[in-house]
């Protein structure tokens, strides 16, 4: 019964190991940054990312494949240094190149970016077209990850995210955000994560 107790042993760190490693992946803050009838937009930090879902509970048609301005896009602003001010080839964004491909760029002023891929990033992106506890029916839903890493001189983290869904236009968050309806960028109002 020796291989008995050895496998036996096994098994248990084994699992101990599994466990603890679980644990380590396990979300561990979540916060809602937008919760509103028509949007929904959450942050949950892990050890090694912030992943941001962000629901477009009001845009139930898949444009996620088209041409612009006919497509459902979404862009974050970031303002690295916190500061309410774009800060040229300093400030990043995010945005898509392509179907669920991922654009990271600096930003130049409010309405222009630098080329995607200047800057390197480990952020991913992906959409889907889906139901959710937040509503039966099929919506836009928009998942970023964005590594801790990338973020450490950003903190709190304030970003600006646009929505464009096909045929209606641009959505700002923060609503108050002086350029609500349009791609132009400013930090006059930000969303603002602690972490
Ligand atoms: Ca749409
Ligand atoms: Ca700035």
């Amino acid at each position: 019964m020796k291989i008995n107790h050895l496998s036996l042993t096994f098994v248990f760190v084994l699992l101990t190991l599994l466990t603890s490693c679980k644990d380590d992946d396990e979300p561990q803050i979540s916060t809602t940054l937008v919760n509103s009838q028509t949007h929904h937009i959450k942050v949950v930090e892990t050890n090694d990312n912030l992943e941001l879902t962000i629901e477009i509970l009001s845009d139930t048609t898949n444009n996620l494949i088209g041409n612009f301005p006919d497509i459902d896009l979404i862009t974050i602003a970031i303002d690295k240094n916190a500061n309410g001010i774009i800060d040229e080839d300093f400030d990043w964004g995010i945005g898509i190149l392509d179907f669920n491909e991922i654009c990271t760029y600096y930003l130049i002023d409010s309405m222009t970016i630098s080329g995607c891929g200047i800057l390197e990033s480990e952020a991913s992106l992906n959409s889907n077209f889906i139901s959710s506890s937040l509503s039966p029916d099929n919506h836009i839903v928009w998942n970023i990850s964005i590594p801790k890493e990338e973020l450490d001189d950003s903190k709190p983290l304030n970003m600006v995210i646009k929505t464009l869904a096909a045929g209606e236009g641009y959505t700002t968050f923060p609503e108050d955000n002086i350029y609500n309806n349009s791609a132009t960028i400013s930090f006059s109002a930000v969303l603002s994560l602690d972490w």
